[in-house]
């Protein structure tokens, strides 16, 4: 079995809306310029990166935005740009959401249980609800076209549509799967918060979803994990943010659980071999792995057998964190190289390198069941940064979500973009 993962390519509309409560990078550059352009061309040098380690990649595909069909639910009326204009005119909060390019991190997108754990020995993905922020509640109906799409042969897969919205359901940011190897049945680690009277922040996945999920997909073995509350009130929104897992090893902060103990006791059970590679909170605070993304770091096998960390450019800049990395490199666990990648557009709305992409493993037939245009070659890449080049805005400001040539420049890029993969109009 291989894992391939499925990055979101940065959608035309990238912008600081400053929509995300409880993410502070988010928060911290609401009203800022952002470059959409460049953003995407930074996620595709990531997947190029990738395609060099020797790992095959996949992608999927920005959503149609401004998404004027979501403002027509609420009571605008007319062509797509009568609707937007009304929008813009009467609530730009609502025409803010309806243009965020948020589903670029496929994180999110679904949670996802290879065929090794499940009853029926098939790969099952559950569409993310992403029903706490209003901006990724849009998400969902689009994401479920084009998994039903790239994973259509229910030989090897199933695609669950999305949880009932009053279960927050946030996708793979807060999943963890340990294995002896990715081929192996593995330990499910299903990770919830619950908000805290004294918090600031929501906690997005909810106990009761988590418990659904691993209901749906039929999971012989998971565990259900309460994120620590000095976590989500420090700005981990997702646990993704403080721990990543892969094949038997955790690398994780130590504050990242509610029960650290009782948690690392569970995984010893099932997996007697696990590595867990903890950064403990006197090296390295929760505030600085948190500003750094450190853990929102894609942790994956290498053709060789080693492992890799594929960090952002964030976690080199921070002393007190790469000095931990260099130790980690050093010492007795499987991580043998540090892969450091610009991924700062997406930083600056809080998302690093793990929340671009969906991880799927599967076995070699399931790899060619899979719709081959949305896996990835060194051509194709290519072919896709030339569409971002020649279409994508340079840079959005605040103030031109309100411009009918920008919402018209974004559909025409990504109509663009999908003539270019070989969708039809209309399949999507
Ligand atoms: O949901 N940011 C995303 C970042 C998601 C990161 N994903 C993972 N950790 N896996 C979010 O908060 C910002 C949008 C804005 O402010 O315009 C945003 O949605």
């Amino acid at each position: 079995m291989r894992e391939i993962n499925f990055d979101g390519l940065v959608g035309p509309s990238h912008n600081y809306a400053g929509l995300s409560l409880g993410n502070i990078a988010s928060a911290t550059n609401a009203g800022g310029v952002s470059a959409p352009r460049m953003a995407a061309l930074q996620g595709i040098a990531k997947m190029r990166r990738m395609l060099a380690l020797g790992l095959p990649q996949g992608l999927l595909l920005p959503h149609g935005r401004p998404d004027a069909d979501w403002l027509r639910t609420l009571g605008f009326a007319g062509d797509d740009d009568a609707v937007c204009r009304a929008a813009w005119a009467q609530e730009p909060a609502l025409l803010r959401n309806a243009f965020s390019a948020s589903a670029m991190w496929t994180a999110n997108a679904a949670t996802v249980s290879p065929a090794p754990d499940t009853a029926d020995g098939r790969c099952h993905f559950t569409v993310a609800n992403l029903s706490t922020m209003l901006h990724r509640s849009v998400e969902h109906t689009e994401t479920l076209r084009q998994l039903r799409l790239a994973f259509a042969d229910e030989r090897h897969f199933a695609v669950h549509a999305a949880l009932p919205a009053g279960l927050g359901d946030e996708g793979a940011a807060n999943f963890m799967r340990l294995s002896a190897r990715h081929a192996n049945p593995g330990l499910e680690l299903l990770v919830y918060g619950e908000r805290h009277a004294a918090s600031p922040f929501p906690a997005r996945q909810h106990r009761a979803a988590s418990a659904a999920l691993a209901r749906r997909h039929g999971l012989a073995d998971f565990a259900l994990v309460r994120q620590s509350d000095a976590a989500i009130a420090a700005g981990a929104f997702h646990n993704d943010v403080v721990a990543v897992a892969n094949e038997h090893v955790l690398f994780t902060h130590e504050q990242a659980f509610a029960d650290r103990d009782g948690l690392y006791r569970r995984i010893r059970e099932s997996l007697p071999g696990a590595v867990i590679v903890e950064a403990p909170a006197a090296r390295v605070s929760l505030d600085a792995a948190v500003r750094s993304y450190l853990f929102n770091s894609q942790l994956v096998t290498l053709p060789d057998g080693g492992m890799a960390l594929v960090l952002p450019q964030e976690a080199r800049e921070t002393p007190e964190v790469w000095a931990w990395l260099e130790d980690v490199r050093a010492g007795d666990n499987p991580i043998r190289h540090l892969e450091v990648v610009d991924v700062r557009e997406s930083m600056r709305n809080g998302g690093g390198p793990a929340c671009l992409r969906l991880r799927v493993a599967v076995s070699e037939e399931a790899h060619a069941a899979i719709d081959h245009r949305f896996l990835l070659d060194e051509g194709k890449c290519d072919r896709i940064a030339e569409v971002v080049e020649r279409t994508w805005p340079e840079r959005i400001a605040p103030d031109d979500l309100g411009e009918p040539d920008l919402w018209q420049q974004c559909r025409t890029a990504r109509a663009a973009l999908l003539g270019v993969l070989g969708f039809a109009a209309g399949e999507l």
